[in-house]
């Protein structure tokens, strides 16, 4: 289905034998890393891997299994999400709906009958009890952005890609110290300047994430490059309101960039 620089996912069959005579076959996902990856990418996917395992929640990516052997490679294997990554889902709709009359409801994101604005908002909704959960779980996901959310059957959003999460307990800032690319235009200042990821920085990024939902899959800080966004940001740059979001989700989104962590909302 897909394929990044180290790993990729495929979609694969699963047979489940209930009993003697009675087997399923379910769609899943499966995430491998390929063959030239180093011991840190492992390490990431063997951390999203344990990370999964203590996690429970309509809005996270459920764990089915892991093949795991010293001399295979190591399969991670969660449910299948047949709508992708809310990213790829919302800039499919935004095409769609600009260019195709369709009364089709699976077609039209701003119809009235029943889907629309108010799915886009309850994406922003399950995507806040997904975090509200994995917070008290103690887990800081550090790369919430919508290519990271996936969609499911009744358009519910899960939040999937752990690979950068670390267990970690309130109070403490877990502070990276590898240098890999870092998803710049999601992250708080706090995490730019100083690599502090709290469930605050979480915040932040959610803040992006509504705004990527409301604007259906833009790139946040268009024409903006990484470079200067690191300096605008210290200067209190903001995005502005989009013209398709309400001044209520703004005022969210607004408080959410808030500079001073302890004032954003919590999930
Ligand atoms: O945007 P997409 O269609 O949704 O393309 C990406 C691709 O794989 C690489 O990540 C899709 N993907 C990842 N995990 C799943 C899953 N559990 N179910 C369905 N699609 C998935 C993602």
């Amino acid at each position: 289905m897909g394929e990044g620089e180290f790993g990729k996912v495929v979609m694969a069959k699963l047979k489940v034998q209930h009993s003697k005579n009675h087997t399923e076959i379910i769609d899943v996902a499966v995430k491998m890393l390929k063959d030239c990856t180093s011991a840190g990418e492992y390490r990431d996917l063997l951390s999203e891997f344990n990370l999964l395992q203590q996690v429970n929640h309509e809005n996270v990516i459920r764990l089915i299994g892991v093949c795991r052997s010293p001399t295979a490679p190591l399969y991670i294997i969660v449910e299948f999400c047949k709508y992708g990554s809310l990213g790829s889902y919302l800039r499919k709709f935004r095409v769609n709906w600009r260019y195709s009359k369709s009364s089709d409801d699976d077609n039209n994101p701003d119809n009235s009958t029943g889907h629309g604005r108010c799915d886009l908002l309850k994406f922003c909704l399950h995507i806040a009890s997904g975090m509200q959960y994995l917070n008290s779980m103690h887990i800081v996901h550090r790369d919430l952005a919508a290519r990271n959310i996936l969609v499911g059957e009744n358009r519910i959003a899960k939040i999937s890609d752990f690979g950068l999460s670390r267990d970690v307990y309130e109070g403490d800032a877990y502070f990276k110290t590898s240098k890999g690319p870092l998803p710049v235009r999601w992250m708080a200042p706090e995490s730019l300047y100083s690599r502090t990821y709290t469930t605050m920085s979480d915040v932040w990024s959610y803040g992006i994430v509504l705004w990527e939902i409301i604007t259906m899959g833009s790139n946040p800080y268009p024409g903006i490059s990484c470079e200067k966004l690191m300096d605008l940001l210290k200067e209190g740059y903001r995005m502005k309101k989009p013209l398709s979001c309400s001044d209520e989700l703004f005022d969210v989104i607004s408080s959410c960039w808030n500079d001073d962590p302890r004032l954003r909302p919590s999930f």
